[in-house]
């Protein structure tokens, strides 16, 4: 099969970038064939098409002028995944990415796919790596560890209409229970961060990719009524160094581990999350 990036690693710009800013942007970093494929996978889900046959019908209970539905379809963890989504754990430029990260000692986390339509709702900013009970004694003990989410998005998408937001550097700010993207857009974390915190809102072509520090903080814009983009698709691959289970670490699908080479061994064989596994 042909490759699903253009890119087999990243510069060493595209490294600094990555440390500086808390995340990197890769526009346009499918192969066409890639996107193609990617994208074809996702919509012939029947899941998938379930979804948009009921985005479609109207709600009964409205009248004709109130918007059809606005609800995201979310799946986390995405197993069902044909060959082009499964090459995207272990492409050449994610691993070259990852090692250049972390090293070679990371498991594949988990992930998920969203669709979403208009009239979505916005996701305030937030960070994913404190997710994790700040006063639990794993998550003091782990929480300088890595764990970095990979972002595709197969349609792109503009200001304004379901765009990423970040605010770059905010991954410098020490995890503290009284930090908030409040008290960080403020002013007050510009010393500590060593720059101007302040809110970027990104506009992306379609088959980008933002490798992320998910310390860095980042949300993402509602999708207004009137979009010229019908939805908007999103999928996600967190990957977390060697350690604990993090929230939301998947069971890893009995066939990916029959199929898996020794590499991806090493990325599956951790523990999955559970409510208890945190306690002592
Ligand atoms: O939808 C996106 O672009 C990002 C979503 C996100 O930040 C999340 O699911 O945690
Ligand atoms: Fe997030």
């Amino acid at each position: 099969m042909k490759p699903v990036f253009r890119l087999d690693e990243p510069t060493d710009d595209d490294v600094s970038t990555f440390h500086r800013d808390g995340f990197l942007i890769l526009p346009e970093v499918f192969t066409d064939e890639g996107l193609k494929g990617l994208t074809e996978e996702i919509l012939s889900l029947q899941a998938v098409k379930d979804y948009f046959k009921s985005l479609s019908k109207s709600n009964p209970e409205a009248d004709n002028l109130s918007p059809k539905h606005s609800s995201s379809y979310f799946v986390r963890p995405w197993n069902d995944r044909g060959p082009w989504g499964d090459r995207l754990i272990d492409a050449p430029l994610v691993t070259a990415l990852l090692h250049s990260t972390i090293g070679p000692n990371y498991h594949f986390c988990h992930s998920a796919m969203n669709i979403a339509p208009r009239g979505a709702k916005r996701l305030g900013f937030h960070q994913d790596h404190h997710h994790w009970f700040h006063e639990n004694p794993i998550n003091l003990s782990e929480r300088d560890k890595w764990y970095i989410q990979i972002l595709y998005y197969p349609n792109g998408f503009k200001q304004g209409d379901r765009n990423l937001m970040v605010i770059p550097g905010s991954h410098k700010v020490a995890p503290t229970l009284g930090v908030s993207p409040d008290r960080l857009l403020s002013g007050e974390c510009d010393q500590e961060a060593g720059r101007k915190l302040e809110a970027h809102r990104l506009e992306l072509p379609a088959g980008s990719m933002v490798y992320l520090n998910a310390r860095a903080y980042h949300g993402v814009e509602p999708k207004p009524w009137n979009s010229p983009q019908a939805y908007r698709l999103f999928v996600i691959d967190i990957f977390k160094q060697a350690g604990p289970p993090h929230r939301y670490t998947q069971e890893i699908p009995v066939e990916w581990m029959k199929k898996a080479n020794p590499t991806r061994k090493k990325m599956f064989e951790r523990q999955a999350f559970t409510e208890d596994c945190w306690l002592e």
